[in-house]
């Protein structure tokens, strides 16, 4: 039995950057929907009890194509939205990693802004609905990508582990910034929990 994460904060907490509405639609909707549809799948093809990772990594081997299908959109759907809604905070100017994971990040991609630069043009450029993503190798070494729909670095394959990610399905956003996808973009790193990152950071390369 798969089960959503418990929201680390109120429905309002990420107003006005993201406001209640959409948190409590995605959250209590999407996200439960996808959650109950990825358990009544893992269940008819008796896989509900391995850990959702490895659900995912090995998603290539479920050889019904149905239940494959229903497990990558419906599996994607309940794990990417446990990592989106854990990383989220109420709203800090001024916003940033530090320690270790700044200075990787520094070393990376030249400097935070440069890092929040491309990360967030993977986000913006993503064609139609999908994910951005901040990975890492076991080593530490730092990977930018984006994804269609629920797939994630893990069914696509990369072995990386997953630190960051941005939701720019319309669901995400559209409520509070209509079309202006580069606008939610833009504001969201307002809400990004360091402390959550860093702590991933920490895991993946323990
Ligand atoms: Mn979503």
């Amino acid at each position: 039995m798969y089960e959503q994460i418990k929201l680390p904060y109120g429905y309002d907490a990420l107003e006005p950057v993201i406001g209640r509405e959409t948190v409590e639609t995605h959250y209590a909707k999407h996200h439960a929907t996808y959650t109950t549809n990825l358990n009544n799948a893992a269940e008819g093809a008796g896989l509900s009890d391995k850990p959702i990772e490895e659900l995912l990594a090995d998603i290539a081997s479920i050889p019904d194509n149905a239940v494959r299908t229903a497990i990558t959109n419906n599996g994607g759907g309940f794990y990417n939205h446990n990592i989106y809604f854990e990383q989220l905070r109420a709203p800090k100017e001024d916003n940033a990693p530090d320690g270790e994971l700044l200075d990787k990040i520094n070393e990376t991609f030249g400097s935070f802004d440069e890092f929040k630069t491309k990360m967030s043009a993977l986000a913006v450029g993503q064609f139609g609905s999908g994910w951005a993503w901040l990975s890492c190798d076991g080593d530490g070494t730092l990977a930018l990508s984006q994804s269609a729909n629920q797939e994630n670095p893990i069914t696509q394959g990369t072995g990386r582990k997953i630190l960051l990610t941005i939701d720019v399905w319309e669901h995400a956003y559209y409520l509070d910034y209509k079309n202006l996808r580069a606008k939610y973009v833009d504001e969201i790193w307002k809400l990004i929990n360091w402390d959550v990152v860093a702590k991933r950071y920490a895991d993946a390369v323990a």
